[in-house]
Order: structure tokens, then sequence, then C-alpha cells
């Protein structure tokens, strides 16, 4: 309590007891700070904060770049019978529940493809998943049912190349990929044009901007990644549900703790449960975020206890998937460009 009364008062409010054993007990069995983070399921900002406290306090010593527990840290973590991280999740499914390699020629043709994608830039807060996430989130969508015979729109986060990769897998209705990133709508259009892929389009937009008419009500599916704030998650979670013709569509989005705390989940989620959606599945650290070349540019990096840069995946999101019941609500207003990347808890743009 001590901690978190320390960390409280750094200005550090959407943190509870919880957390604090969760560094901790990161810290039993990694002094890489950015797994820390990871291990944790914390904004970079809070996460920093809580190993300032620490060692402030004497539990950990920084040295080197790496975080180690101190004798009295160790004696704390015995005190109050804090367990280490486990991971046991699926070495096969990598936790996802949908090996990637289930359709191997898709997975290679895949990778192949997205071999010459454009480099993540820090503008868009692009930073883009690896190739055995995209393909499993669209081997997880035909799983559902979303890809057969649907009218399907990916909204954004085209880094991702979620959209590309639907239009390579095909059985489809019709595929609409939309993002504000000219280059990534290039490089789309570049292979759709050199395979002759059939009932796609690849088109600019910015999501701040309201959905004309032929948007409107007019898909199956909605698929999406958006930032974290929620200017952002408004923009582009509202938005895929007013995209959504009738009661049974579905959408499917990443959500991070790493730049968002579980709080503001909650807020998500009675948001979605408001408009009238239920969420079906979340898949938590389903989607593995390859590092992105700004990272040195980034408050994160600032603010991070150490200036090692990550080396290795840290930074990961849980999947959700929606589905929209009867009565649910279609909004499309303008979105304020406001907090649209960086708040208090979001660090890595
Ligand atoms: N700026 C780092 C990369 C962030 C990628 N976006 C993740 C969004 C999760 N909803």
């Amino acid at each position: 309590m001590e901690i978190l009364k320390e960390a409280q008062a750094k200005k550090v409010q959407n943190i509870y007891r919880r957390n604090i054993e969760r560094v901790l007990g990161a810290l039993l069995v990694t002094s890489d700070f950015w797994k820390v983070v990871d291990y944790s399921d914390l904004p970079v900002p809070y996460t920093s904060t809580i190993i300032k406290v620490l060692e402030e306090k004497g539990y950990v010593k920084i040295e080197n770049d790496e975080i180690l527990l101190t004798e009295k840290g160790l004696e704390l973590v015995k005190e109050y019978n804090i367990a280490p991280y486990k991971d046991f999740s699926c070495e096969a499914c990598q936790g996802r529940g949908v090996p990637f390699y289930k359709n191997i020629d898709f997975y290679r043709t895949f990778v192949e493809i997205a071999k010459d994608r454009p480099e993540p830039v820090q503008q868009f807060d692009q930073g883009a998943v690896t190739p055995e996430t995209t393909v499993s989130r669209v081997l997880h969508m035909d799983m559902r049912g979303d890809i057969e015979g649907k009218e399907i729109i990916v909204m954004g986060a085209e880094d991702d190349l979620t959209g590309l990769a639907i239009a390579l897998y095909g059985g489809y209705k019709r595929l609409l990929i939309i993002d504000i990133d000219e280059r990534l709508i290039e490089f789309d259009n570049k292979i759709i044009k050199e395979l002759g892929l059939k009932n796609v389009e690849a088109r600019v937009h910015d999501l701040r901007n309201p959905y004309t008419e032929e948007f409107l009500g007019k898909f199956d599916v909605f698929v999406t990644d958006p930032p974290e704030t929620f200017a952002a998650f408004k923009a582009f979670i509202a938005r895929g549900i007013a995209t959504i013709k009738e009661h049974g569509g579905a959408g499917y989005f990443g959500l991070t703790l790493r730049d968002s705390s579980i709080f503001r989940w909650q807020k998500f989620q009675k948001e979605l449960l408001r408009i009238g959606a239920v969420i079906t599945d979340i898949i938590q650290d389903f989607n593995d975020y390859m590092n992105w070349g700004y990272h040195e540019e980034t408050k994160a990096a600032q603010i991070a206890p150490v200036n090692k840069a990550p080396e290795d995946i840290w930074y990961r999101s849980a999947w959700y998937r929606i589905e929209l019941l009867p009565g649910f609500e279609r909004t499309n207003e303008p979105i304020s460009d406001e907090v649209f990347y960086l708040d208090e808890e979001g660090s890595t743009t």
C-alpha cells in the first residue's frame, strides 16, 4: 500500500495493489524493463513510475540498464507471497488458439509478399504485427464465419496488412481496405493488380472524417486496430460499427495494455455494451508487434528508467471480436484529433 500510495502521489491514478504485485512478479523472472511492461500488463508510464518508487525505497537497483531486485526487494516478495510471472501458453499456437501454419501455403505467400512492405512511421502510430499474427487473424475470422460470402471493411492499421492478407486468402464477397497512409494503399493496390485479385479495393481515407452513405450500413464485418485514447477508440470502433448492415454483423480489433490501463478497458467495454455490441472473444496477447524504428523519438523511450531499447517482442495486444445485437447504435460524428494518439497512459507514438 505504501508503494501504491507513492506511485499515486506521482500522478499515476489508474493502478491498484495488484499492479505492484505484477511488477514484482515480473522482476522475479526478468531484469529487462520492456519485458516487465509486457509481463505486468501495464502502460509504460505506470510501470516506469512503479519501478522508480521501488528504486527510491531500495527494493530494486538499476545497473547497466538492468533492473534488479535487492535483498530488501526479495524479502518484500517473500513476505507478500508474490508469485513469479508464469507463461504456460500453448507453444503450438503461441497462445492464440489458431496455429498460423494450419494453412501453410497462405502463410508462405503472405510472408513473401509482406517482405517489401513500407516501414512503420511515427506520424500514424504505426507498428506492424508479425506475419504469424496477421495470418492467425485471418484464420480466426474464417473460423468464426466472418469471411466466406461476407462484405468486409478493413479500416486503418493496414501497416499490419490484414486487408491484403484477407484479399490473398479469398472467399469474401467484397473487401474494402481504407487507410490514411498513401504508401500502404499504393502497396496493396500494386499487389492486388499484379495478382489480379477480385472484388477488393484499397483507398486512402482519414477516419477522423465522417463516413459518406457509401460506407454506412454496407458491410457484414469490420476489422481495425485503434490507437488507445478514448477519442481514437471512438473514431475507429464507432465508425466500424456504423458500417455494419444489420444485427449479427461482427467487428475485430486489438486493444493493448501497454498504452492503456485496465480501467480504460472497462470504459471501452462499457461503451461497446452501450452501443449494443456483445464481446464474443478476447484473446489476450494474440497480437505480437514487431519493434518500430522510431522508438528513440517516443515518450516511452524518454520516461523509461533505462536507456536500452526493446530487443525482443514486448508490445502485445488482445484480439477482440464483437457482434452487434438488434437495436445497435450507428454514430458518424466528426472526431477531434486532440489526444488522438497520446495521453497519460499512451507513450509509444
Ligand atoms: N506506436 C507503437 C505501435 C502501436 C501499434 N498500435 C497498436 C494498437 C493496439 N490497439
